[in-house]
Parts: structure tokens; C-alpha cells; sequence
């Protein structure tokens, strides 16, 4: 019992709570019978293989795998193992989750189940085909490449995609993150791919996506397309991406969808219908798209100047930072983070949604359907910072620097030193969409926010960069290394919840003692997630600055490679993936808006000013 509670707290095995809980089960007193949770081992190989995948129970997968390894006149070769009851058992777990009888974190404990048996059959597997080189080997699964585009480095959707596909008896070949073209296609070729799947989280993405479906337009590829990740969207998908390829292209919205269209895909007898509606869908989107095109009411970008928010700047609502440069934070106390951490996200990679009233964290726990599976994956995150903070394989970096500042050109926003002299210049956006009638609200840009240079006044604006990303890669190189899927996504889902900690628990600091334009301020942690305090962080991608090359500025002005080892990739993602960055602004009326669709009169002047044709 001892050793049991220690592998437990210490989290050192994955399965320490189901062994626990076995344990209890097992040693119940009270004078009731004792309940035997073994029973379903007296169960033949098969059935026993078939209840370790479907609960998750990976104690006894390499054992049973052997017995059935060892009956050769059953399973003349490993392949058959693998085709009979290891594919049965995930055929159980893939119909339960698209019945909504099984939650996705279930189903990421039964794919690491698998995943730990094929792993055990695959040296024999290798062995037979050296014995025997012309066994037959082309028994056909229908194989899936996925991969997140060149430039981007999230994966956490990807892989809960790749775990669900082969829960649905797909072969997934992961290419994993920042997968320039030459390498999708490469594969598309060697492993004889029946469907491509394209991932990308931020806009940048989109055009690489688009750049990967000309490619396989100019190689004349026929290959099914599917396009994911929050980045994405069916109308995208529809309007740029799908006109570049004659091949099949398709948007799917989350992992259970995309079983359902790779399904389809290759139904011979259902494709084509399947094919033909998705073609009318998207044609139909199209087509009500260039309408709206027609419909969309703009100002000029001139008159929208003039329409600017304006608001007063003295000596009242400017307040001097204690400091003016940069301060660096170099393994930030992880403990301090946890504090901030805002669950809701964490809930939604797991896809787990309580219903009203228990919708959001701490309620969800009370949720009749998803409860319990919530309060599993909690506290596995729970366990797993407590061991980030005691053992440090994951790091927490970021910077925040504070600089003279005045809006400039009306949009601009301009950083100078002591002599008045420019240190470098933020690029904006102003709202340009025409309001209803009835709606007297300025056209915001970020700029209104900061006092104009024509005031004389000096103002300031913060920026930062925060990571908790810091040996992610390295924790779940060593969880994949171990077919561990579930904590593969753990890891990633708990390093950005504790990055946006970073950036919420910075922010405060910002406010109250680095910037102290609040230093009284009072709150409790629902206020700081539902934004009740003064000032606001927009960041480069977010609706009101839209135009991601803005973190270029960032990077150089604060050094921030150099001084965090937080970095952009070429598709101006961060890395590690686990970050996000921002620019702070004080004003007590400054608030977030989108910037939305804008007319080409301000795109040409936005370019001109930026000197990027
Ligand atoms: C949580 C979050 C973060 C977290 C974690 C991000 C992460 N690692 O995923 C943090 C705080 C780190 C973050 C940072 C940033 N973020 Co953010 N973030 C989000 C948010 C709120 C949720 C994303 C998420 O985790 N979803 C859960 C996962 C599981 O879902 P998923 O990845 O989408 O995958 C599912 C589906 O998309 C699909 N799928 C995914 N891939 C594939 C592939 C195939 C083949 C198929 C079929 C399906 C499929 O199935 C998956 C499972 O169901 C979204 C908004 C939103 N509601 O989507 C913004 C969002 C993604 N972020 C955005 C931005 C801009 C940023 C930043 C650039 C901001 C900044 N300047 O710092 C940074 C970029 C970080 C970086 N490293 O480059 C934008 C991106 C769009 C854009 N304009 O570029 C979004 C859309 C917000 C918005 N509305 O503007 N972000």
C-alpha cells in the first residue's frame, strides 16, 4: 500500500491512481464481500486484450500479448494479433466515442494501451519479415499522413486527431511540427497515403496550407485534403484552399469529424455522393462569400481617422513605469503560476463540457456526464506541475519592457529614449467596417490608446513575452518514446495553461509594482479571468492587431532571444509552443475590440507605412 500511495504522489507511473483505486476495491472491509476487480482476467486472451484497450489498463498488455504470440497455430503471424483483438478492442473505444459513451480522454488511455502492445509485437514483426522476406505484407489499412504546417509548432490538436484516427483503424503517420511541403509529399509517396491531413493554428498557416494544396495540384495529385486546427475554418477552407486543387479538399471541424470524413473518403460506394455534397456545400460558400464581398460597407480610411476614439491623456492617467528598458525572468516560481492558472481551456483540449450550471471549472466536477473524467484529468495536471515544480523539467521564461511612447500618423505607435530619438515603431489597424446607424462608437485602432506626439505629453506602453514551454519537447519525446499519448497531451495542455498564468499573474505584477499605474488594486482571480482591471494586453494575431509581423518588433527591441531563448520561427510562431506575447497598454479606458475586414485603401497605406509593398 505504501508503494502504491508513493508511485501516486510521486506520479511515477502513469497508472498509479487505477492501481490504487484496484487496491481499494480489492481490500474493502467493513464486512462486505470483497469485490474482485480481476475477474475479467479469467476471461479468455482475446477478451482479456479487448478489456485492457477499452479501459485503459496497460498492466498486463505485454503479457497477454505474448500468450497470444505464443499460440502460433491461432495467430499464425503478429499481424494477426494485431488485426483480431487488439483492433477489436479499439474498434469498441472508437464506436463508444462517437456514441459520446466514452470521453476523449478515455480514449487516449486506450490508444496508449495499443500503442504499448503493437510496440511489443513490432520487433517479431521486423524478425518474420527478415526470416521470411516474401511473406505477404500488404494486408491494406487505409493510411493517414498528418502534419502541422511549416513555421507552426502546435500539435496538441494534431495529435488528439491521430490518437482518434487510429482509434477507427486508420494508419497514422505523424509528421509531427513545422513540416516543410518536400516532406509532406515525400511521405504521401512513401507510405502509399490514402488522405492528407494539414494542422495549423495560427493565420500564417493558412497560406502554407494554401502553398501545400498547389503543390499537389502541380504534381498532379489526387489525394483527399482534410484541413484542421483553430486557425482554420470551413469558409477558408472553401474559398482559398480548395479552388488550388482538383483533389478532394475538406474542413474538419474536431477529431470525432474527421473519423467521419476520412470514413467517407473512402467508402467506394458512398464517396462520391459524400464528394459531390461537400462540393455543392462549398461552392454555395463561396458563392455567398464573394456576395458579402459586394454587400460589405467600408468608410474611407480617412474618414475613419476622423472618427478615432479620443480620449484624455494628462498627467492623471499617465503614469511613469519604475523602470524604463527591459527585465528579464528566468525560470519564474511555477508555484506562484499554478495560482492563475484558467481551467476552462484545459477542459476543452480534453473536450470535456459540462452541461448548465456545471459548465465551467469547479462546477464541471459536478457534472453527471463528464464529472468524474474531469476530475481525472485535473488532477493528473495537478500532480504532474506539482512534480514540474519539485524536479524543474519544465521552465517558465519572459521579459517585460517598458518604453516612451506616443501614437503617431494616428495608427502608429512610436518608442523613443531620453533624447526624443525613435527606438522603433509599432504598425496599427483602425476598424474601417461601417457601423449601424445607430451606433455612434468611434473606429478603434490600438493607437487611440496611447496620447498623440502633437500633445506634447509623454506616454508609455509595455511589452512582453512569456513562455512555460521550456523542456516541453523533452518531456514528450520521453512520453512518445513510451507509446504515452495521454501524457504527451498533458504535458503540452498543462505548459500553455501555465503559460497564459504567466501572462495573467505578469500582467498584475505590471499594474501593481513593474509599471504601478494601479498600485492599489484589489481582486480576486474570477475578477483577473473575467478582466476586471484597468489597462489591457493585446497580442500580435489577436483581433485587434491582427497582422502577426508585428512580433518582429518585439523580438528586436527587447532582444528577447538573446535574454529568454524564447524564439520566432519562420512562420512567426513562438517557440516553444507554450508561449504568447503581447503589448500593455494603461489607459483606464483602453478595452479590446477587432479590428475586422478592412478596405484596400487602408491595406495600401498600412503597407506604405510599414515599407513592406
Ligand atoms: C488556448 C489558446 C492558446 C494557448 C495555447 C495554444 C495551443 N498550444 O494550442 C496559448 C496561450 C499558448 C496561445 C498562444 C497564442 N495564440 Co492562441 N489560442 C488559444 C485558443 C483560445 C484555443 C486553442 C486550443 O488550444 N484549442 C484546443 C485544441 C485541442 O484544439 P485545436 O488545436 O483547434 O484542435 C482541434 C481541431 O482544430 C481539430 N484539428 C486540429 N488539427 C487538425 C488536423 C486535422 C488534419 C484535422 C482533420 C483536424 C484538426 O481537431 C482538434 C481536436 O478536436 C484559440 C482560440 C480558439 N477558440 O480556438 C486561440 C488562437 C488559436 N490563438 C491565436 C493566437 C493569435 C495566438 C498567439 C499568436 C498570440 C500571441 N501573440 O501571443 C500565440 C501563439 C503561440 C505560439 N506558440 O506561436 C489565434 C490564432 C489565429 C490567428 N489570428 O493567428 C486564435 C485562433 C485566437 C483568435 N481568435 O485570434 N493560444
Amino acid at each position: 500500500l505504501l508503494d502504491l500511495c508513493e508511485n501516486l504522489i510521486w506520479n511515477r507511473s502513469s497508472d498509479a491512481t487505477e492501481k490504487l483505486l484496484e487496491y481499494a476495491q480489492t481490500h474493502a472491509d467493513k464486512g462486505q464481500a470483497k469485490v474482485n476487480v480481476q475477474d475479467w482476467r479469467l476471461e479468455s486472451v482475446e477478451k482479456r486484450l479487448e478489456h485492457s484497450i477499452v479501459k485503459g489498463i496497460d498492466q498486463f498488455i505485454e503479457q497477454d500479448v505474448e500468450e497470444c504470440r505464443q499460440n502460433v497455430e491461432k495467430f499464425v503471424r503478429p499481424l494477426h494479433i494485431i488485426e483480431g483483438p487488439l483492433m477489436n478492442g479499439i474498434s469498441i473505444v472508437g464506436d463508444l466515442f462517437g456514441d459520446g459513451k466514452m470521453f476523449l480522454p478515455q480514449v487516449i488511455k486506450s490508444a496508449r494501451v495499443m500503442k504499448k502492445a503493437v510496440a511489443y509485437l513490432i520487433p517479431f514483426m521486423e524478425q518474420e519479415k527478415l526470416d521470411n522476406p516474401d511473406a505477404a505484407t500488404d494486408d491494406h489499412v487505409s493510411t493517414v499522413v498528418i502534419a502541422t504546417v511549416k513555421g507552426d509548432v502546435h500539435d496538441i490538436g494534431k495529435n488528439i486527431v491521430g490518437v482518434v484516427l487510429a482509434c477507427n483503424n486508420f494508419k497514422v503517420i505523424d509528421l509531427g511540427v513545422m513540416t516543410p511541403c518536400e516532406k509532406i509529399i515525400a511521405a504521401i509517396e512513401e507510405h502509399k497515403a490514402d488522405i492528407l491531413g494539414l494542422s495549423g493554428l495560427i493565420t500564417p498557416s493558412l497560406d502554407e496550407m494554401i502553398y501545400v494544396a498547389k503543390e499537389l495540384q502541380r504534381l498532379d495529385y489526387r489525394i483527399p485534403l482534410i484541413i484542421g486546427g483553430a486557425t482554420t475554418s470551413k469558409k477558408h477552407t472553401a474559398v482559398k484552399i480548395a479552388p488550388r486543387y482538383v483533389g478532394p479538399v475538406i474542413h474538419c471541424l474536431d477529431a470525432s469529424r474527421s473519423v467521419i470524413a476520412c470514413a467517407k473518403l473512402l467508402d467506394m460506394d458512398g464517396k462520391d455522393d459524400y464528394l459531390e455534397e461537400i462540393q455543392e456545400e462549398y461552392e454555395e460558400i463561396r458563392v455567398d462569400h464573394y456576395d458579402s464581398l459586394a454587400d460589405r460597407v467600408y468608410l474611407k480610411y480617412e474618414q475613419v481617422k476622423r472618427n478615432k476614439l479620443t480620449l484624455k491623456f494628462d498627467d492623471d492617467v499617465i503614469k511613469a513605469p519604475t523602470f524604463l528598458g527591459t527585465k528579464a525572468f528566468i525560470n519564474y516560481d511555477l508555484n506562484t503560476l499554478r495560482k492563475y492558472v484558467d481551467w476552462k481551456p484545459f477542459f476543452d483540449v480534453w473536450q470535456l463540457r459540462g452541461k448548465y450550471p456545471n459548465r465551467n471549472y469547479p462546477k464541471i466536477f459536478n457534472d453527471e456526464t463528464v464529472g468524474a473524467e474531469a476530475r481525472k484529468v485535473y488532477d493528473d495536471a495537478q500532480r504532474m506541475i506539482e512534480r514540474f515544480i519539485r524536479t524543474g523539467e519544465l521552465k517558465a521564461n519572459g521579459i517585460v519592457g517598458f518604453y516612451r511612447a506616443n501614437s503617431i500618423n494616428d495608427d502608429d505607435i512610436v518608442l523613443f529614449d531620453e533624447k526624443g530619438e525613435e527606438i522603433c515603431r509599432f504598425y496599427g489597424l483602425r476598424q474601417q467596417a461601417a457601423k449601424e446607424s445607430q451606433d455612434n462608437s468611434s473606429y478603434m485602432s490600438l493607437a487611440d490608446f496611447v496620447a498623440p506626439r502633437e500633445s506634447g505629453l509623454t506616454d508609455y506602453v509595455g511589452l512582453f513575452v512569456v513562455s512555460a514551454g521550456f523542456g516541453c519537447e523533452e518531456l514528450c519525446a520521453q512520453y512518445l518514446a513510451n507509446n504515452d499519448v495521454y501524457n504527451d497531451i498533458m504535458v503540452k495542455a498543462v505548459a500553455d495553461r501555465l503559460a497564459e498564468a504567466f501572462a495573467e499573474h505578469l500582467h498584475e505584477r505590471v499594474r501593481r509594482e513593474l509599471w504601478a499605474y494601479d498600485p492599489g488594486e484589489q481582486f480576486q482571480t474570477d475578477d483577473l479571468l473575467r478582466v476586471n482591471y484597468q489597462g489591457i494586453r493585446p497580442a500580435p494575431g489577436y483581433p485587434s492587431q491582427p497582422d502577426h509581423t508585428e512580433k518582429l518588433t518585439y523580438w528586436k527591441v527587447m532582444d528577447v532571444e538573446r535574454q529568454t531563448n524564447i524564439r520566432l520561427t519562420e512562420s512567426l510562431a513562438i517557440w516553444p509552443s507554450a508561449s504568447t506575447c503581447g503589448m500593455y497598454f494603461a489607459h483606464p479606458e483602453s478595452k479590446y475590440f477587432a479590428v475586422g475586414k478592412i478596405d484596400k485603401d487602408q491595406v495600401v497605406d498600412y503597407s506604405r507605412r510599414k515599407g513592406q509593398p
